[in-house]
């Protein structure tokens, strides 16, 4: 590991996103390590198929983490900090937004106060809830396009490059190393002064493509057909007026020209949600469509195009 290279990088989440930024990390010569479901470093190797098709395998059990709580042999020894949790000073959180609070809620007394959160996942709510449990702990938001496919449970492509955003969302601020290593090792990131206007963009986008790619069963880019240009317009029209009760103010124009973009430059991928319905795993659907409907719901703001989409998928969600 380079020896200038923080230490205490921790991820909580071992799906496609969290494996990729443990990638990424860990060729920056950053040991990240990777909890589990049980908060414990998960030992197994993990292998990575980047973009260019370089195949690497990776242990992210912390060894990296030398003098630190995180060794090798500590992770099973009974002592008040035997698994390293309070030695995280970054935890990044790509668990999907509905699981956030029921895998942060167990351990945020655990970790230490000057431990940093950062929530990298689609959707928008989770941070409202978290909030009040932060406990004088800085929380930062993010959001990435990239693409990965879990080809196994240890086996990880990256099929798309994409943009990344961080910014800060509450109480004191990453600590600059930490800041600058996550924009060093994740290719096409940045930092942004105001992340929540970046987030309602991306919400845009997954609002639109997921739930009618995961309804129809088809590919991101068969939805610029004008067969699907009316809820298209409506679910935007509709998030747009919903944003202003958040003080957003959002171009209903230049987020259809985004989401048309994002239809056009992903038009192979099976979205997300498409992936869920397809495996019968429950959706993001309430923290993008039914985000915006409970947002309406709270000041009286019709959402029909959206309550629309959430229905449909949560019936698809009901099949046995
Ligand atoms: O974020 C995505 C997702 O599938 O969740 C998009 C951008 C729609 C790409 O598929």
């Amino acid at each position: 590991m380079n020896s200038e290279a923080p230490k205490g990088i921790a991820i909580l989440g071992a799906g496609a996103v969290g494996q990729l930024i443990a990638h990424q990390l860990a060729h920056a010569g950053i040991r990240p390590t990777l909890l589990g479901r049980d908060y414990q470093p998960l030992t197994e190797p993990f292998g990575f198929i980047s973009l260019a098709g370089e195949e690497t395998q990776q242990c992210f059990d912390g060894s990296g983490f030398q003098g630190s709580g995180f060794q090798s042999s500590g992770f099973q020894g009974s002592g008040p900090d035997a698994d390293g949790v309070a030695s995280i000073r970054l935890l990044i959180v790509t668990v999907k937004a509905y699981q956030v609070m029921d895998a942060l809620l167990p351990l945020l007394p655990r970790l230490s106060r000057d431990c940093h959160l950062l929530l990298l996942h689609n959707g928008l709510g989770p941070h409202e809830a978290l909030i009040p449990h932060l406990d004088g702990r800085g929380l930062t938001l993010g959001t990435t396009s990239q693409g990965a496919l879990r080809l196994s449970k240890h086996q990880l492509k990256q099929t798309g490059s994409g943009l990344t955003q961080f910014g800060h969302c509450a109480g004191p601020a990453m600590a600059p190393e930490l800041k600058a290593a996550l924009l060093s090792a994740i290719p096409g990131s940045e930092w942004v002064e105001a992340i929540l206007p970046a987030l309602w963009q991306k919400l845009a986008v997954n609002a639109c493509i997921n739930p009618l790619t995961a309804i129809h069963g088809v590919c991101n880019g068969e939805l610029a057909d004008n067969a699907y240009q009316a809820t298209i317009s409506a679910v935007l029209s509709e998030l747009v007026e919903v944003a202003k009760t958040q003080g957003i103010e959002l171009q209903e124009e230049r987020l259809s020209a985004r989401v048309y973009e994002v239809i056009r430059l992903t038009a192979a991928n099976r979205s997300s949600m498409r992936q869920d319905v397809d495996h019968r795993r429950k959706t993001e659907i309430d923290a993008i469509n039914g985000y915006l409907v409970s947002l309406g719901n709270r000041y009286r703001i019709a959402m029909p195009a959206n309550k629309a989409l959430v229905d449909a998928i949560h019936a698809l969600e009901q099949r046995v």
